[in-house]
């Protein structure tokens, strides 16, 4: 008998999670990759999968227990099946990249949401040799995702395609990934088309002239070794907004869940705390919402579908029967008793065409409709005097022509919103029930226009960064959001946003805030206004701001004060010095 531990591998960002799922008994034979637990954070629930083949001897944990990283699941027999299946070697595969399954390369099952470390492992892939028979493209293992929509395909018959070279993007409703090649050589053929629904496994591309090992991974990567996964099997570039590790969702529209101390009662529908506190901020009631995850299991996706089937009109008798319930007890505004959504058959009216919404608009509706119901904001509108500002700003990209970053106005913005930030520390707070989290970094999120819907990518530390580094950052943040290519760490842990029109035009707007945020800044295009002086009228180059504050944390007073804070700094930006 030849016993191992099997322990929690790496699972990101999360400290503790709890064990809600035991998927093996003590005595039950488990192959490599099979899922032992599942555990579950604020955030997500993910499986943990086992590392090698065996029977299990003894289960180390118990349902309700928190474990982390490294903790002990169980103890594993090995010896119990190797003489019928050798366990395989591993290559450990990068954090967040689901695995590819090719051909040459079998991929375990990833966690449920999140990918790990050292457990979603690759078994190390047989170098092709030369050849120019036809080779297969499936999909590889996306994680949790099914049926997700081919939405652009970047290759055609004929071309010339590189290892690892992205053949095709598909999107769920929670993150887009582009689909990697698992070989070099000639497309000979493509098998999906734009709007296909494909999944785990599906036939995507023939190709030809498969290139010679050099281009591939070793045949034998050293075991338990980190290898690069790419190099063994390209993961899905995971993009889009959407906190595809569990809430994979674009900073600017999902809120991060707060702290939820309490457990789930025994006996409450199937969903994890993050989906049950989503449908509780939505006012959905979760016993009349029907899951569509695993065992029944309730998903963000389920309590959204809800929301708009009742927005809708489609369920008007649950909302007419909540009315009746509250009735006489008071609304208490989780009913909201509000009328149907109107149906209208515009085709009545004249010509018209339904275009489906991109996902991220659909997931950024939800949480714009969440955060606008549920905050009682109140927007300031102010005006700044930016003409000296402006001149250095114009010098300073003269002087730097060369150095190819150019300072706009909104660079300056984020170091001035700083510095008011640390005068005013509560608009740089969180609510985590009765109490604020009061967050000691400035992490700034600026809202960016891309093709997909509004993207907010985020400037890490912005305190500790002089204008030069965050315009560089800007430029590269913006141009991977239009591109699609941000990724969730790159839209997450702002503490505060920008949503800058200033390149566009407007005068103010009432920005909403990317809860749990509590106050976000709009800024419009600056003109020249005549400003009086005292003595004359003035031409100065005015910059209209709206600053809009969650009203249980941020009193109308110190708004103003933010703002006409705000106003001398950008008025003379000396004074962040001081
Ligand atoms: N007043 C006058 N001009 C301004 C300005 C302002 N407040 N802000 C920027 N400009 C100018 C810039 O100087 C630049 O001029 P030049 O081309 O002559 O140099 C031009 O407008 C374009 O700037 P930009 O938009 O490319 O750069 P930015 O740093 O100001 O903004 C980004 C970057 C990514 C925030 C912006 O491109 C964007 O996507 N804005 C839209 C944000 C949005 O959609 N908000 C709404 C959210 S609510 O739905």
């Amino acid at each position: 008998m030849s016993v191992i531990e099997i322990k929690v591998p790496d699972i990101g960002d999360f400290s503790e999670v709890t064990v809600i799922e035991l998927l093996v008994k003590p005595g039950d034979t488990v192959k490599a990759e099979q899922s032992l637990i599942t555990v579950e954070s604020d955030k997500a629930s993910m499986e943990i999968p086992c590392s090698h083949a065996g029977v299990v001897k003894e289960l180390k944990v118990a349902l309700g227990d928190k474990v982390k990283e490294g903790s002990l699941v169980l103890l594993l027999d090995v010896a119990a099946v190797a003489d019928a299946a050798p366990a395989p070697e591993f290559v450990a595969a990068a954090p967040d990249e689901p695995v590819l399954e090719s051909k040459q390369a079998k991929a375990p099952v990833a966690p449920t949401q999140v990918a790990t470390n050292s457990v979603a492992i690759a078994a190390a892939p047989v170098s092709p040799a030369a050849s120019t028979a036809p080779v297969e493209v499936r999909v590889p293992d996306i994680g949790d995702f099914k049926d997700v929509a081919v939405i652009e395909i970047m290759v055609k018959p004929g071309d010339n395609i590189r290892l690892e070279q992205s053949l095709m993007t598909v999107e769920s409703d929670k993150a887009a990934m582009e689909i990697p090649s698992s070989s070099a050589g000639v497309l000979k053929e493509l098998k999906v088309k734009v709007g296909d629904k494909v999944n785990i496994g599906d036939l995507l591309a023939i190709l030809e002239g498969v290139a010679p090992a050099a281009d591939t991974a070793p045949a034998q990567a050293p075991a338990s070794v980190a290898a690069p996964v790419a190099a063994a099997a390209p993961a899905p570039v995971a993009q889009a907004a959407v906190s595809a590790a569990a809430v994979v969702v674009p900073a600017a529209v999902l809120a991060v869940p707060a702290h939820n101390p309490t457990s789930a009662p025994v006996g409450l529908p199937h969903a994890s705390p993050s989906v049950r506190k989503f449908a509780r901020e939505l006012g959905v009631p979760l016993n009349e919402v029907k899951g569509s995850g695993l065992k029944g299991r309730i998903t963000d996706a389920d309590v959204q579908a809800f929301t708009r089937s009742v927005m809708s009109g489609a369920i008007q008798t649950l909302a007419v029967e909540a009315k009746a319930k509250s009735a006489g007890a008071g609304t208490d505004g989780a009913g909201l008793g509000l009328i149907p959504w109107p149906k209208v058959d515009f085709a009545k009216f004249g010509p018209i065409e339904r275009k489906e919404m991109s996902r991220i608009k659909k997931i950024s509706g939800a949480n714009l409709l969440r955060n606008a119901i549920m905050i009682p904001a109140v927007t300031n509108h102010d005006d700044c005097d930016i003409t000296d500002l402006e001149a250095f700003r114009v010098s300073t990209n003269k002087e730097n022509e060369k150095s190819g970053v150019k300072v706009t106005m909104l660079a300056f913005l984020i170091k001035a919103c700083v510095a008011a930030l640390k005068k005013f520390p509560e608009f740089n707070s969180s609510l985590d029930g009765d109490a604020l989290i009061y967050k000691q970094y400035y992490h700034i999120g600026f809202a960016a226009d891309t093709p997909n819907g509004l993207m907010v990518p985020v400037i890490k530390d912005a305190d500790k960064k002089g204008i030069m580094q965050i315009s560089q950052e800007m430029g590269e943040l913006a141009k991977k959001a239009r591109d699609g290519k941000l990724s969730p760490a790159e839209m997450s842990g702002a503490s505060f946003t920008i949503s800058s029109l200033g390149g566009i035009g407007g005068r103010y707007f009432t920005p909403i805030i990317n809860a749990p945020e509590v106050a976000i800044l709009g800024v419009c295009k600056s003109t020249i206004q005549p400003i009086w002086d005292g003595k004359a009228f003035q031409p100065r180059l005015m910059l209209p701001l709206s600053l809009t504050w969650d009203h249980r944390v941020i009193d109308g007073a110190a708004a103003a004060r933010f703002n006409v804070y705000l106003g001398q700094i950008l008025g003379d930006f000396r004074r962040v010095l001081l």
